[in-house]
């Protein structure tokens, strides 16, 4: 496993999952989206990761003016990695998903290695009402949503990435999407090195436990060697506990609302910037390692520099 003797934090300000009724907190505009990216990148965080929303409702979106004026706001007033998605939202095309990619050509997007169940219906008895119409749905329609990534989209998705210099950061929800990884390395597909983001405690996909991560590892050592760095986000209540081991095994970290929304248990987090600190006070004080800068994240990933977005 390729390790940095720093740790990459990287921060997902708003996300396609939680919804606007969930926290107060959330993101939704593009200037707030920007702003709470900005003020993570001052926490710590050397990676923000992007979704867009619907300015008035705060539904997911894949609308490229908004992504390129999140970017754009973000890149005048920080130098963090910008890491747009192509997961979008529920329900969303694989051709709408990959769009961000030829627009923004960003240094590094997200890159979903396989299809999942991706259920959020699990949420709805917390809530009896909903600020937006839209809400109700997005989380009831999950039980019979399949977050599509198939062979075939993977044969579309992987050479747009490399037509438009643009780093995957393959996000991995199950052992079986490491070998579809391998088998697109061997296509040719995907070249090595890997930067793997282990994505755990989805509903759906691997259960966010100890020993799973530690599995989940040595699946990538078989099928990769030291040709990969992993990244782990760990959803919900599991953020920062898988946080705190991947950082203590030379991993890396994926903190924010996208994937939690909570700094304490029952206390809502009121930024994006109050995890990214707690997870570099953890990373300094329980794994005794210091945070990577934007500098060093881009040397140890190997991403083609700000110069060559078209953000
Ligand atoms: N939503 C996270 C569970 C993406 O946006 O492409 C994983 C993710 C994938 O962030
Ligand atoms: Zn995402």
């Amino acid at each position: 496993m390729r390790k940095l003797d720093k740790t990459i934090i990287s921060c997902a300000v708003t996300g396609a999952i939680h919804t606007p009724t969930m926290s107060p907190h959330l993101p939704i505009t593009a200037e707030e989206i920007a702003g709470e990216a900005i003020a993570a990148a001052e926490a710590g965080a050397s990676i923000v990761h992007i979704h867009v929303r619907d300015e008035e409702t705060g539904e997911p979106v894949t609308d490229l003016d908004l992504f390129q004026q999140v970017a754009e706001t973000i890149q005048a007033e920080c130098d963090a990695i910008i890491q747009p998605t192509t997961g979008g939202g529920p329900g969303m095309p694989v051709e709408e998903r990959i769009s961000v990619v030829p627009e923004l050509e960003p240094e590094m997007a997200s890159c979903n290695m396989g299809s999942i169940n991706f259920g959020l219906y699990q949420l709805l008895p917390r809530f009896d009402e909903f600020e937006y119409e839209w809400e109700r749905g997005h989380l009831a329609s999950s039980r019979d949503y399949v977050f599509r990534n198939t062979f075939e989209d993977l044969e579309h998705i992987l050479p747009t990435f490399d037509a438009h210099g643009t780093l995957p950061e393959l996000e991995v929800y199950d052992v079986g999407h490491l070998y579809n990884a391998k088998h697109m390395n061997d296509r040719g597909l995907l070249p090595t090195p890997l930067h793997i983001q282990f994505v755990m405690g989805i509903h759906g996909g691997i259960g966010a436990t100890s020993k799973n991560l530690n599995h989940l590892i040595d699946v990538a050592e078989e099928l990769f060697g030291d040709d990969f760095s992993f990244s782990v986000i760990g959803a919900g209540r599991h953020e920062f506990p898988l946080g705190t081991q991947a950082v203590s095994m030379g991993g890396n970290v994926r903190v924010g609302l996208e994937d939690n929304l909570f700094i304490e248990r029952g206390q809502l987090a009121e930024s994006n910037a109050e995890l990214v600190e707690k997870m570099v006070r953890l990373t300094h004080e329980v794994a005794g390692r210091e945070v990577a800068t934007p500098a060093e994240t881009r040397e140890f990933l190997g991403v083609k520099g700000e110069a060559e977005t078209n953000i």
